[in-house]
């Protein structure tokens, strides 16, 4: 199983092979963590992401996918973009929370990747509360193993957010 580490910071300044990119689904761009990867990750991540858009993603990358570009700028080689699931009260979308995990590591494993860093995945303009998500993500990141994989760290943007994540891993990694 790798590593899992928590460390509170911000997403761009990770110097790992893999960043994730709590993308949408046009993969042209957003706010957020979309927002400051594309600002600082500079034109070639969006060439990248044009070009698949022109290509297997005609139709945009679904909820749950997971696909990798250039990093451009970024300290980190590649970023993998994938698309969380808006958090809903009336349907449970747990499981498309955790296909964006599982399938941002095995992409990132099939780069030959060794550390990945993700963002608390739909918890921002996608509303999913923390503790819900912290959960599926801390469980379903320590459940794919992957053996090229040696460490995933979880980047949170402030201490509150770090501070649940913290007491989730506590209780199931
Ligand atoms: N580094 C680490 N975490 C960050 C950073 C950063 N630089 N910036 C924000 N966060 P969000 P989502 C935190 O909204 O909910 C975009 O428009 C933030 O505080 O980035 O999956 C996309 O294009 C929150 O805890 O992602 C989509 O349309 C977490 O990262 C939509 O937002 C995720 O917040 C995706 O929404």
């Amino acid at each position: 199983m790798a590593r899992i580490e928590l460390v509170l910071g911000d997403i761009t300044e990770q110097h790992v092979d893999v960043v994730v990119n709590a993308a949408n689904s046009s993969l042209l761009g957003g706010g957020g963590v979309d927002g400051a990867i594309h600002r600082k990750g500079g034109p070639d991540v969006l060439a990248a992401c044009r070009k698949l858009r022109a290509g297997h993603y005609g139709r945009g990358l679904g909820t749950g996918q997971a696909v990798a570009t250039t990093a451009g700028r970024l300290p980190a080689t590649w970023v993998v973009h994938t698309v969380g699931p808006v958090w809903s009260a009336a349907e449970d979308r747990s499981a498309l929370l955790a296909d964006c995990h599982r399938n941002s590591l095995r992409v990132a494993a099939d780069l030959g990747a060794r550390t990945v860093a993700f963002p608390a995945i739909s918890t921002g303009i996608y509303r999913w509360p923390v503790e819900s998500a912290a959960r599926v993500a801390l469980t379903t990141v320590a459940a794919t193993d992957l053996p090229e994989i040696a460490t995933v760290r979880f980047v949170l943007f402030d201490r509150a957010t770090y501070d649940v994540f913290d007491v989730v891993a506590s209780e199931v990694v």
